[in-house]
């Protein structure tokens, strides 16, 4: 754990209990602060004050002798409207902060050297911060790894000379973070999401683009240019020219920065020639998407000082993660894959544009436009198998152009289609049942896991049940 340092013998106020909420507390405590706390839910104010967690409730108190607000991530701090606490706190003249916020304070505080690659994106930077994190670890690097993929950042470890951070932040985390200065900041993409706590896409990308905007010309930015936002914005920074910037495509040759074309790696700035290598035998990181997540991954190792070859070797061994296109089993010619993680259209279409002959669980609680920007991919259904709330919308999309079964639930979606690619006579080539359900799972699972879990439960006892389970 990290202890919060900055606030002794203060008073902090600390508003969500939830994970990042109760390391924050503990941290603060730890470094020599008091808290007052509260969260709207009620059960989660029961399980905060059994653990030992000083309840108030914010709204009531007077503010005068508080010090900082450390609000929780997904707490709205300006839409759809500020949530109540944030006005009181902006009324009583106190700062609005979050736990990375804490976090960056803290650490460079202990090291001011402490190295942070802090990676941002619509999509992918899940994927793409346990890729990092895998390498610096292969390449012999003192790594943590944290923040919106799961560890909040107050619990990792303490830092020492060596320690390498590498922290994913969401637009969120990056919103309630104003001095956060990584040594190097990687945004991967920016497509419409969370445009209901933005406001409007133009804002949401105003934020994403904050994780640069402290850097020092110490730093890297490594920006893929791939989509018009994240491409404005790399545009910027080269023409301020205050940072190295290393721009990143795939399916675009740079003049300057790193790409991929059909697969290969190449990097403009090498010396030892431009083509670093080949991506399209590693069965973990397939996919056009990942190839961005891998040239990314490869310019935070180079800016880290590692060669091409041991940053290439360490993606060999990386086992991906679970529930992002997450290959649960392979039987009998057909894959079966979990992508529960992609809760939009966008995500989605990753595991889409990766597969052929796919027989595709979708739905649960629909997205603004629902999947019809995920036409292009229609052609490589065979058949579609509807679940939860989203399933007369969904219908009416596919209506026409793919065959569809409603389903209802995710365990009959599994049996059915499951089924159906067994029952196809396709020869050699591959088919594979894919949940990507392009929405979020709410309807019908607690969470996005929950939802994986029990697809991956589904699969298994098809294969059981049908003895088709290796040994
Ligand atoms: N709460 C209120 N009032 C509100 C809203 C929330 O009291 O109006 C309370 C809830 O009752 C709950 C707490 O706040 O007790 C929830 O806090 P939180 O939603 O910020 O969740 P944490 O458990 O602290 O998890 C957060 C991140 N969650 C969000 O950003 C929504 C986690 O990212 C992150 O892994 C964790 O911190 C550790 O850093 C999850 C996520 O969904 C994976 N992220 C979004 C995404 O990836 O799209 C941004």
């Amino acid at each position: 754990m990290i202890p919060a340092t900055g606030f002794e013998k203060r008073l902090v106020a600390v508003f969500g209990l939830g994970k990042s909420g109760l390391s924050t507390v503990r941290a603060l405590e730890a470094g020599g602060a008091s808290v007052v706390a509260w969260d709207d839910g009620e059960a989660r104010r029961a399980e905060a004050e059994s653990a030992g967690v000083l309840l108030e409730d914010l709204a009531r108190r007077d503010w005068s002798d508080i010090a900082a607000l450390v609000l929780s991530p997904g707490v709205p701090l300006t839409h759809p409207e500020p949530h109540p606490v944030v006005k009181i706190a902006h009324a009583a003249g106190v700062e609005v902060i979050g736990d990375v916020e804490l976090f960056t304070r803290a650490v460079k505080a202990v090291v001011p050297s402490v190295r942070i690659v802090a990676i941002t994106g619509t999509n992918g930077k899940s994927t793409t911060t346990a890729l990092i994190g895998h390498m610096v670890k292969r390449c012999g690097g003192n790594v943590q790894v944290g923040g919106n993929i799961g560890k909040p950042v107050l619990e990792l470890d303490m830092p020492t000379p060596s320690t390498v951070y590498v922290v994913e932040l969401s637009s969120y985390q990056i919103d309630l973070a104003p001095s956060i200065a990584p040594n190097i900041g990687v945004l991967l993409n920016i497509t419409p999401d969370h445009i209901d706590r933005h406001g409007t896409i133009e804002n949401y990308a105003a934020v994403k683009a904050r994780l640069f905007a402290r850097q020092t010309p110490d730093d890297t930015a490594i920006v893929g240019v791939d989509d018009t936002y994240s491409s404005d914005i790399c545009t910027g920074l080269c023409a301020a020219r205050v940072q190295t910037v290393v721009p990143v495509s795939v399916g675009k040759a740079l003049g300057r920065g790193v790409y991929v074309l059909n697969g290969q790696v190449y990097d403009s700035s090498s010396s030892q020639g431009q083509t670093v290598g080949d991506l399209s035998g590693l069965r973990t990181l397939a996919g056009v998407h990942n190839w961005q997540n891998a040239a990314v991954a490869y310019a935070v190792g180079r800016a880290l000082g590692y060669s091409r070859e041991k940053i290439l070797n360490s993606f060999e061994g990386f086992p991906g993660l679970a529930h992002r296109m997450e290959i649960v089993a392979e039987e009998a010619g057909v894959r079966y894959v979990n992508d529960s993680k992609a809760t939009n259209a966008d995500a989605a279409s990753k595991a889409l544009a990766t597969y052929n002959n796919i027989y595709w669980i979708i739905g649960g609680k629909a997205k603004e436009g629902g999947i019809e920007t995920l036409a292009p991919y229609f052609p490589r259904m065979r058949r579609a198998y509807l679940i939860g709330a989203a399933s007369e919308e969904f219908a009416r999309t596919l209506e026409g152009k793919v065959d569809y079964l409603r389903a209802q639930t995710l365990d009959r979606a599994v049996e059915a289609a499951a089924n159906d690619a067994n029952a196809a006579n396709d020869g050699d080539e591959l088919r594979v049942v894919l949940l990507s359900p392009a929405c979020a799972s709410f309807d019908q699972f607690p969470n996005f896991e929950a939802r994986g879990e029990a697809f991956r439960s589904a699969v298994h006892a098809f294969l059981e049940k049908t003895g088709r389970a290796s040994a």
